[in-house]
């Protein structure tokens, strides 16, 4: 016999109608004396807004290995014909590349560093491992960029995450400056869900890694949250680093400038948090677009 263990859907999502309810999830899992690289201030300001930016993550000799793996992998054929890089749809480059921590043990390493997985077990206040990682590579000249959307609504709807205990960490390999398609976040929007109108469509992830479509705010919708959150533009050298909640509205602008935005995504999820059956599509995305390998990061 087999047992079905059913997880309550806290978050309803792609249905009929556009819904709007309170998160009911903690931001920080951690209690605020777990040790840890983070200061009491900045946990704090990261529980309020939902997000943490730093200007110091990585020093310069770091930040050239990793620029370096990030151009190899770009320009290798193999990684060009791999399901997992997504082409730019007009000029056919390359927009992202998932799974780089297995592909890449330079990567792997980056995720194993101390500065980044233990800034993520004290805010989910657990073990992690990681649910996703790609690098964004944004190239000048036209790189289209990520409308709005929350991340936890795809990932509840399409992955199984039935919590909000994951956090993502965005690395600068190249300068984000506020012309090149930097990361805009609505500070303090990870305390509502949103749950977006309409059925996911059967390979939706095809589709919506070029351009979102299912799991996608209304105009009403994000015109209310935005005037009442603002938006914060992130802007810093390569090296330095953001750390947003997975249920920030958040979302960036296309690249026209001749000065490519390479950033690093890790996305990391409590081992408490597992991935179980998506909670609102007919099937599971790849693995490696959502992780079903829970070993944590050690
Ligand atoms: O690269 C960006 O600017 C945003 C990317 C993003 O939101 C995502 O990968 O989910
Ligand atoms: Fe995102």
């Amino acid at each position: 016999m087999t047992t079905v263990t059913s997880v309550t859907d806290l978050y309803p999502s792609r249905g009929t109608t556009e819904v709007s309810a309170p998160r009911k999830d903690p931001v920080v899992w951690g209690s605020p004396d777990t040790p840890g690289p983070i200061p009491t201030g900045d946990l704090q300001a990261f529980e309020r807004d939902g997000f943490l930016s730093m200007q110091d993550l990585l020093r310069d000799d770091e930040v050239d290995v990793y620029r370096r793996e990030l151009e190899r992998l770009v320009a290798d054929p193999a990684i060009r014909a791999d399901e997992r890089s997504i082409v730019e749809s007009k000029s056919k480059e390359i927009r992202s590349v998932f799974e780089v921590h297995r592909i890449s043990e330079v990567f792997a390493r980056l995720v194993r560093d101390e500065r980044v997985v233990g800034r993520a077990r004290q805010i989910l206040g657990s073990d992690v491992y990681v649910h996703q990682s790609r690098i964004n590579v944004k190239p000048g000249f036209g790189a289209s960029g990520f409308y709005w959307h929350s991340d936890f609504e795809t990932w509840h709807a399409e992955d199984g995450l039935p919590n909000m205990r994951t956090v993502s960490v965005s690395i600068a390999l190249t300068e984000n400056h506020d012309t090149n398609g930097g990361l805009m976040i609505m500070p303090g929007s990870h305390r509502t869900f949103l749950g977006c109108a309409g059925a996911t469509p059967e390979d939706n992830y095809r589709q919506s890694l070029q351009m979102q479509d299912a799991g996608t705010p209304s105009d009403e919708a994000l015109t209310g949250m935005a005037s009442e959150y603002g938006i914060k533009l992130f802007t810093g050298r390569a090296g330095s680093a953001t750390w947003f909640d997975c249920n920030c509205m958040h979302g960036s602008g296309d690249n026209i400038t001749p000065f490519p935005r390479s950033n690093v995504f890790i996305v990391f999820n409590s081992v408490e948090n597992k991935a179980v059956e998506p909670f609102a599509a007919p099937v599971r995305r790849p693995e490696f677009i959502g992780a079903r390998d829970f070993t944590p990061v050690r």
